[in-house]
């Protein structure tokens, strides 16, 4: 027997066990006291029983398809949703997806800035395996991603496409707005970002023309890298969601799926929306949205004392509509609070949308949902604007991951890193190819999603300059290091509360002293 036939009778085994008997028993009551089938009578009881099986194949060979992944990233999103527990932010389409999905409240990325981050999350790999923690990891210098087939997958999508995914890039997902390579000023080849990772590079450039240009644009086809000085920290002009990249990147998204669908094979698409990375710039309707809404100040106004402690010199060198004196005063702060919580609202809503079509296509039964923040962000919390830093408030991001098979959502204070997601994926998806070209450092969460354990780590460690930085369920330590050594700790105790306030690092301390034991554990 041939091992095709030996699964086709092992289907046909499975199949028996399912078909309706009622329906056959009853007509064979009918029949129990004749002593044959009448022609008709046995042609009309056999195209029953085959349409019985031919429904029945088809939906178990439905079920056997792999999933399809649809990955949603969105460019530094904190985790300031209603669903995270912040009740003045304006997210209810994550909100509505929340109830059918996991969300992890305590996600930490490895490294506090986009390119690095991304790295772990596709390549899989430890900062402190792989070295890559800056922006450019994936395509300058000894970690960048090889322009030739490796035996093993170099990067996540490239793993599903050669498991048979058709792959889709929209937007931003490894470090560039549409996966290509070049400066801000347009300068470069375009070489990919991922070479191998994607079938298709979709990322839609409308009235902005490239790559930096819609990642940094205003309405009217405006954007800060176009010569013209553009560099205003907030915009609210335009009506329509189409009138700015995220709006497009979820236009093309939904005809994207579309296509999929028709398509034979699973799929694996990656959508990166932009906001609510600066330039804060939404449609009006998402800034008035807030006028009744009182935004709280920060918990924490006094600045921290730590090596750590930074400029805010990317969101300074914007042009503000308000006074730029540090530290900005209540005012000014509320309204940059406001600006953030207003992209957070535009992407929300884009998120929506494509969810939507998900539902209309059928494809939400088929498919797990990732919706990840590549970091956090201080919203002025200890006078710090922007990402960057080790702490708590930097390293926690938006996880929430949506598989077929939940139908009930919950959030989870389960420890889980970005280097994990791969890992996860594969383990729910089981892609035929599943070699890689290093191993992955991260840990499946499955156990978690499937709900036979709390969590799968005790730790996550996150890196940034020369600080290795482990957060337990209650405390992070952050550990400068220098030639192998630690020449400064800073210990703060988050079980109360997530802010990075009070450094309570002490010699003796028996928490610092466990944290401090897993730094030489670290990958
Ligand atoms: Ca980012």
């Amino acid at each position: 027997m041939t091992l095709e036939t030996r699964e086709q009778n092992k289907n046909l085994e499975l199949l028996l066990n399912y078909l309706p008997k009622d329906d056959i028993l009853r007509n064979m009551e009918y029949k129990k006291n004749r002593l044959y089938l009448s022609i008709a009578e046995f042609n009309a009881m056999r195209l029953m029983i085959v349409s019985i099986i031919l429904t029945f194949s088809m939906t178990f060979s439905m079920a056997s398809e792999k999933p399809n992944i649809l990955f949603i990233a969105v460019d530094d999103l904190r985790p300031e949703l209603g669903c995270y527990g912040v009740k003045y932010a304006l997210s209810p389409n994550l909100d509505q997806f929340a109830k059918t999905a996991v969300t992890f409240r305590n996600h930490y990325v490895q490294v506090s800035t986009c390119g690095a981050s991304r790295y772990a999350l596709l390549t899989g790999r430890s900062p402190s395996n792989s070295g890559a923690v800056q922006n450019h990891a994936f395509y300058r210098g000894k970690t960048a991603i090889q322009d030739k087939q490796l035996p093993g997958a170099q990067s996540m999508p490239e793993l599903f496409k050669r498991s048979g995914y058709e792959t889709v890039l929209i937007g931003k997902i490894s470090h560039t707005a549409d996966g290509r390579v070049y400066s801000y000023n347009g300068q470069g080849t375009g070489k990919h970002e991922m070479p191998g990772a994607w079938n298709r590079l979709s990322t839609p450039m409308g009235q902005w023309k490239r790559g930096w240009g819609i990642f940094f644009a205003y309405a009217d086809g405006k954007h800060r890298e176009d010569g013209q000085g553009h560099k205003n920290l907030m915009q609210f002009t335009v009506e329509k969601d189409t009138d700015l990249p995220d709006g497009l990147l979820a236009e093309s998204a939904i005809s994207e799926l579309t296509k999929l669908k028709a398509g034979k094979k699973p799929f694996f698409m990656g959508l990166g929306f932009f906001k609510p990375h600066l330039p804060f710039v939404a449609p009006k309707k998402d800034w008035d949205a807030f006028e009744k809404i009182t935004i709280p100040d920060p918990e924490d106004r006094k600045p921290f004392d730590s090596p750590y402690k930074h400029s805010s010199g990317e969101f300074f060198k914007y042009s503000t509509p308000y006074e730029k004196k540090r530290p900005l005063n209540h005012k000014s702060a509320n309204m940059a609070r406001r600006a953030y919580l207003a992209c957070v609202r535009y992407v929300d809503r884009q998120i929506g949308k494509v969810l939507q079509h998900l539902e209309r296509t059928g494809l939400a039964k088929n498919t797990v949902v990732v919706v990840w923040g590549d970091h956090g962000w201080h919203l002025g919390d200890a006078q710090q604007w922007g990402k960057h830093t080790p702490f708590e408030i930097a390293n926690r991001s938006v996880l929430m991951i949506r598989t077929p098979d939940v139908k009930i959502g919950f959030s989870t204070n389960a420890l889980a890193e970005t280097l994990d997601i791969y890992p996860t994926l594969l383990d729910l998806c089981e892609p035929e190819f599943n070699e890689t070209h290093y191993p992955l450092d991260g840990i499946s969460l499955g156990p978690v999603l499937r709900g036979e354990k709390e969590s799968v780590r005790e730790y996550a460690t996150s890196y940034w300059k020369d600080s290795i930085s482990i957060r337990s369920k209650t405390h992070r330590l952050v550990a400068k290091i220098k030639n192998g050594k630690i020449i400064n700790k800073e210990l703060y105790d988050l079980s109360e509360r997530l802010d990075t306030v009070e450094n309570i690092s002490s010699e003796g301390s028996a928490i610092e002293e466990e944290l401090t034991k897993q730094i030489s554990n670290t990958n």
